[in-house]
């Protein structure tokens, strides 16, 4: 039994206004006439979440008295971007709240851009889980995301000579009206100590862990509204605190002022997001980041989640854990503790429950990203989960031995424990080893998954591999990133894609129509009209709305090769300025970049330096900048996308085959009818095979002929020196000509393409440079161009983040939706 929920505020436009002044009175503490513009957004997201609260504590309410089987989505990011926007559309209070605030003299627009997006994730996989809870609430799925609340998300970026520099986000600073904190249902964390062994009231001899230190985690919840079916779901990021026994401890040591210093210890575990590097480097914090939220989330799901007095023996019923990548792994051997150490389970019993309460994505391909943790690290922080990791190992190489005939190789390969360079814990095969089932994120990444990088699991359980594609969510991404090209779908079809994006494909005649494409193009140039004002604005970049968008947007990795990009930019400057080429037979275009480079990856920021070094002699060129521009405005992030992705023509897809795991830029920019440019790697695979090659400018070597070449010894040189155009761009790089004449300022970025070029960037230089120019030839022809476009919209339709949940549902989690 509740109490009577108190009813969400009249929805009109002089409700919405009514509650919008209380909450500038009562909240803010001041008046329209006095009211900053960060107060008038506060009182905004605050009176928009009225709406939602009621529906948010129904949601809550019916998941406890159901009890069905829920999905706890386990964490370290969740990118989830500016949040007014996406609560107006899912409780349908855009017009009110537009028309309601022009009657105040104010303006949403003014307001929405007062927000600070939370930036609490990397790239594609805090995106990826952001995506992924939103089609969770919109499809009713019983479900709760789990995660850190960082109080610094990821770095800002700003260039100083055009080098990246990073400042840190104080994404909390302006306030924070989304969230709600609660220190009542705080959880307490052990770390360090030891372990040590006793015998049971049952006579069985048992170890326990006695920690070292402890930490409290604060739930602040976030809601999480499904897109107008009544539903709110909730993520929940722990907040770490100093326990009070932390405090008397050190008070009884008798220095005041230091025991309050030393609080600061506990707190810095949720201070700051790791940024994403090129090697994961082992670092004592992001292990106790890690333990922690997934200590704090077991507890929590099973002392507020379950009803009291539950039997943990049927918890496979009540829940399934995906673990987003390995960075949450450490709850399996946590689960395992919780059953053994404090619930008396026996091991057997205890494994036979957590091997199906857990399922895991792997999210790379690349083997020096799979995750290790030293066993001394592990030791020392974990000593329990150590213990409880080797007996797990025990007994699955035991499994190994006796299935192999005792083939020890084989043992040594698949052991959890890596003997070299250290003793450490392989996370991805403890995931494995534990998981009811391991997915890759496109099907080319899964099948790699299942023939190289995890190839010796999927031959002893075959039946545990599978794939879920990924997909993103079209709230976000077209409905409201693009509300141009989403009157027009909806005027056309219906609004029923929105939630149903496989309709889309009702719109495949309409390519052919001649009304419906110039329509289509004026959404586009409409677009690219606010991405010019945007980058004015924001960046003082000036962008010609009339030119060719060629974008590419991502993190800044080798392995996805800003510098192939960069290398065509070079190669037409040099052939524009060398007479070869005149600018009337080229089509105008501005090359776009977004990337950030992770703080501690050299080559990444000189790569950054380098293209933005590039830009500015082909900007400054008074013949090139006619035809060919740069832009890369810094900071890019979910907010950025938004504006870009709608505005492009050509989306750069152009990783080397078989390193990128998905994609998921890739999927954002075919829905809103950008043409790609890409390899055969990751989602681009399917992208392609739904497109058609028609509609696609596919290039490059494919997995098998990269690996073949990489086996039969790679030599970048060979390209450089049988290549003319190559030679001429790397040359001119070289010479000084984007450094002030410097010779030595990127001689390390062009001795490495020459000497080593670990993803094959000479190798498919010529490819890529052929391929742009089909995409000139293509780009001539608007009418063509702009069907393809159409078609590309028309048939993403699978990309929907609401597809892949669905995947999950029937392929791994084996649960259903909960409708309101
Ligand atoms: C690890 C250790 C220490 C510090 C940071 C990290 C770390 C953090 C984030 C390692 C990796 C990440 C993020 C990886 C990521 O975003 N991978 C991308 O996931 C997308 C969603 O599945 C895919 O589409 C991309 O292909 C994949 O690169």
């Amino acid at each position: 039994e509740t109490t009577p929920l108190i009813t969400s505020p009249e929805h009109s436009v002089e409700g919405f206004v009514r509650e919008f002044l209380r909450e500038l009175n009562f909240t803010q503490g001041t008046v329209l006439e006095r009211a900053t513009t960060n107060d008038a957004y506060l009182a905004l997201a605050r009176t928009v979440r009225h709406y939602l609260m009621s529906r948010w504590i129904e949601t809550t309410v019916d998941h406890y008295r159901a009890q069905p089987k829920a999905v706890a989505y386990l964490s370290a990011e969740y990118l989830l971007g500016r949040q007014l926007d996406n609560a107006l559309l899912a409780a349908d209070l855009e017009e009110i709240a537009a028309e309601g605030l022009a009657s105040l003299g104010l303006d949403l627009a003014e307001l929405r851009d007062a927000e600070v997006e939370p930036g609490l994730g990397n790239g594609g996989l805090g995106r990826l889980a952001a995506c992924f809870v939103d089609s969770l609430a919109t499809m009713s799925v019983p479900a709760i995301g789990y995660g850190i609340r960082y109080e610094y998300g990821i770095f800002r970026q700003r260039f100083a000579g055009g080098r990246q520099v990073e400042e840190p986000d104080t994404w909390l600073a302006g306030g924070a009206p989304w969230e709600f904190a609660h220190p009542e249902h705080a959880v307490t964390v052990g770390f360090g100590g030891h372990t040590e062994k006793y015998t049971g009231d049952d006579g069985v001899e048992r170890s326990r862990w006695v920690p070292g230190w402890q930490v409290l985690g604060v739930p602040y919840n976030y809601m999480v509204p499904g897109y107008r079916n009544g539903r709110v779901n909730t993520l929940r990021l722990w907040s770490a605190r100093a326990t009070h026994a932390f405090d008397l401890q050190i008070f009884n040591e008798g220095d005041y002022v230091d025991a309050v210093r030393s609080r600061t210890f506990a707190e810095n575990i949720s201070k700051v997001l790791y940024p994403e590097d090129s090697t994961p480097q082992g670092k004592e914090l992001r292990l106790q980041q890690q333990y922690f939220f997934v200590a704090c989330s077991i507890r929590d799901f099973v002392d507020q989640l379950l009803p009291a007095g539950f039997d943990l023996r049927r918890l496979p019923e009540r829940i399934v854990f995906q673990l987003n990548d390995t960075h949450p792994v450490v709850a399996i051997p946590e689960l395992m503790r919780v059953l053994v150490d404090d619930e008396g389970f026996g091991w057997d019993e205890a494994w036979d429950v957590t091997r199906r309460c857990f399922a895991y994505t792997c999210h790379t391909l690349l083997p020096e990203a799979l995750e290790v943790w030293s066993v001394e690290l592990m030791g020392r922080l974990l000593p329990r989960h150590l213990e409880i990791i080797y007996r797990i190992n025990e007994e699955f190489l035991a499994q190994v031995r006796e299935r192999s005939g005792g083939d020890e190789l084989l043992v040594r390969r698949m052991s959890i424990i890596a003997e070299h360079p250290q003793r450490a814990v392989r996370m991805a095969f403890l995931a494995t080893v534990a998981a009811t089932r391991v997915n890759g994120v496109a099907e080319l990444h899964s099948q790699l998954l299942r023939d190289k990088v995890l190839a010796d699991f999927a031959q002893l359980w075959p039946e545990k591999f599978t794939n879920v594609t990924n997909g993103v969510t079209p709230r976000r991404f077209v409905r409201l990133a693009n509300p141009g090209l989403s009157g027009l779908i909806t005027e056309a079809i219906g609004d029923g894609w929105v939630t149903d994006l496989d309709r889309l494909r009702e719109l495949e005649p309409l390519a052919d129509d001649a009304e419906f494409r110039r329509r289509f193009r004026e959404v586009k140039a409409a677009n690219k009209g606010r991405l010019v004002d945007v980058l004015r604005r924001r960046d003082g970049i000036e962008v010609d709305p009339g030119t060719m968008l060629d974008v590419m947007v991502k993190r800044l990795h080798e392995y996805k090769r800003q510098l192939l990009k960069l290398l065509h930019v070079v190669t037409l400057y040099d052939r524009i300025t060398a007479g070869e080429v005149s600018v009337d037979d080229v089509p105008a275009r501005t090359v776009v970049f977004g990337a950030k480079a992770a703080p501690g990856y050299v080559m990444a920021k000189e790569i950054i330096a380098l293209i933005n070094h590039v830009g500015a002699v082909v900007n400054a060129h008074p013949d090139v900048s006619t035809v060919l521009r740069v832009a890369f405005p810094a900071n890019y992030d979910v907010t950025v996308a938004e504006t870009l992705i709608p505005a492009a023509d050509l989306s750069e897809q152009i990783s080397l085959a078989g390193k990128e795991a998905s994609g998921t830029g890739n999927m954002k920019f075919a829905l809103n009818g950008a043409l790609t440019i890409g390899t055969d790697d990751g989602a681009n695979v399917e992208i392609r095979r739904l497109v058609g090659d028609d509609n696609f400018f596919l290039f490059g070597l494919t997995e098998p002929e990269a690996s073949a070449i990489a086996e039969a010894g790679y030599r970048p040189s060979s390209y450089y020196e049988e290549n003319p155009g190559l030679r001429r761009a790397l040359d001119l790089v070289a010479s000084g000509a984007f450094s002030d004449g410097d010779r030595g300022a990127f001689e390390p970025v062009v001795a490495n393409l020459l000497a080593e070029d670990r993803f094959m960037v000479l190798a498919d230089y010529q490819a890529y440079l052929d391929a742009q120019a089909r995409v000139e030839a293509a780009y001539a022809d608007p009418d063509a161009w702009s069907r393809s476009a159409v078609l590309n919209v028309a048939r993403s339709g699978f990309f929907s983040s609401d597809r892949s949940m669905r995947d999950y549902l029937d392929r791994v989690w084996h649960a259903r939706p909960l409708p309101g």
